[in-house]
């Protein structure tokens, strides 16, 4: 018999991946790698939704505002719901936080407690959902600090630092499951015909620059002057630096920060006159894109502080967002500072 030549593409499963993971610490106990298979089942679970959306009348808003004051939309709910009745009963977590719940959310108490905190955004840019928009779900994993019993809010308020693993879904032409336990930030691709995700984007890399910036230019005239010198000289003629930059904007978080990782350049949405802290949730959402994107190589800031850094005082806090390659990221604060 032949050998046959190593092949580039082999199929590794998330599954397999997960578990070669936990392989790489011996004191693991499986709660991590029970909790990641939890998700990625929620992940087809909603993606058998989204995926139906425009056929089945899903579409439309229910009559509730979220806390954040949006209306709304009933994939939200459905998402939800979804990451919540997929998790509770595992015994791999003791609290989990929803962008779309006021308070943190106990697990009941005849299921048993873990050790773990999951914090999740169930449908960022769902204000996308009816224009069939690339939308996703993200979601981000810490380890309890109070000692036993059900988990408390002190749990959840932990600095983006600490969190033990992060990823996102992405609900796009294709489906994606992108994690982060440390280790490498690795995209798997949902192949429908076998109802499984296999190792697309292995150890995905941040370019250390870019030339795309990706804002809501929208807002422009209330921003403050330094953030609005900073994205003129983006848009100046200079071609040895790259300049002019391109400008893309989805309007979804999700898909917005992951063109980011693989192309490079930034994403911000900064604050302004009328919200100085801008839109975006610490917990939801910067937290957990700011873990993967520096474990790819690049940087998250609110313009001043590094993202991971800062202390959570409530649940919804807002903080601005700049997200991306190293030396974009770098530049924005440059410009924030007035030392450019
Ligand atoms: P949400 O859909 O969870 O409420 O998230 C907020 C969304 C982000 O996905 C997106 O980047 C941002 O809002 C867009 O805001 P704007 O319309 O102000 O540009
Ligand atoms: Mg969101």
């Amino acid at each position: 018999m032949t050998a046959q030549p190593a092949s580039a593409n082999k199929f590794m499963t998330l599954e397999r991946h997960i578990v070669e993971g936990e392989r790489m610490h011996p004191n693991a106990t499986g709660h991590l790698s029970s909790l990641l298979h939890s998700v990625s089942l929620a992940a087809k679970l909603i993606w058998r939704e989204v995926t139906k959306a425009g056929l089945v009348n899903i579409l439309g808003t229910t009559d509730r505002m979220n806390i954040s004051g949006d209306v709304v939309k009933k994939l939200d709910e459905f998402a939800d719901r979804t990451m919540y009745k997929t998790m509770d009963h595992s015994g791999d977590l003791c609290v989990m936080a929803s962008e779309e719940n006021e308070d943190i959310l106990q697990i009941p108490d005849d299921y048993p407690q873990g050790k773990y905190v999951l914090i999740y955004d169930p449908l960022d840019g769902s204000g996308n959902i009816d224009a069939n928009i690339t939308i996703g779900t993200i979601f981000s994993v810490y380890a309890r600090v109070s000692k036993s019993g059900m988990g408390t809010l002190e749990d959840v308020l932990q600095p983006g630092f600490k969190q033990v693993a992060a990823g996102y879904l992405l609900f796009g032409s294709s489906m994606m499951f992108v994690y982060c336990t440390g280790e490498g930030v690795h995209g798997f691709t949902l192949d429908p015909s076998v109802g499984e995700f296999l190792l697309s984007h292995e150890n995905i890399r941040i370019p250390a620059r870019g030339t795309i910036y990706s804002v809501n230019e929208g807002n422009s005239g209330r921003w403050e002057a330094s953030m609005q010198r900073y994205i003129r000289y983006l848009k100046e003629e200079e071609k040895e630096s790259g300049r002019p930059y391109s400008l893309r904007y989805i309007g979804s978080l999700v898909a917005d920060v992951h063109r980011t990782l693989l192309y490079g350049g930034i994403y911000c949405y900064p604050g302004d006159v009328r919200n100085p802290n801008g839109k975006l949730r610490l917990m939801y959402e910067n937290n957990p894109l700011a873990f993967l994107v520096e474990h790819a190589g690049g940087a998250a800031s609110d313009g001043r502080r590094r993202i991971l850094d800062i202390k959570p005082t409530s649940l919804h806090q807002r903080v601005p967002l700049f997200i991306g390659s190293r030396e974009e990221v770098r530049l924005a604060g440059e410009f924030l500072a007035g030392t450019r």
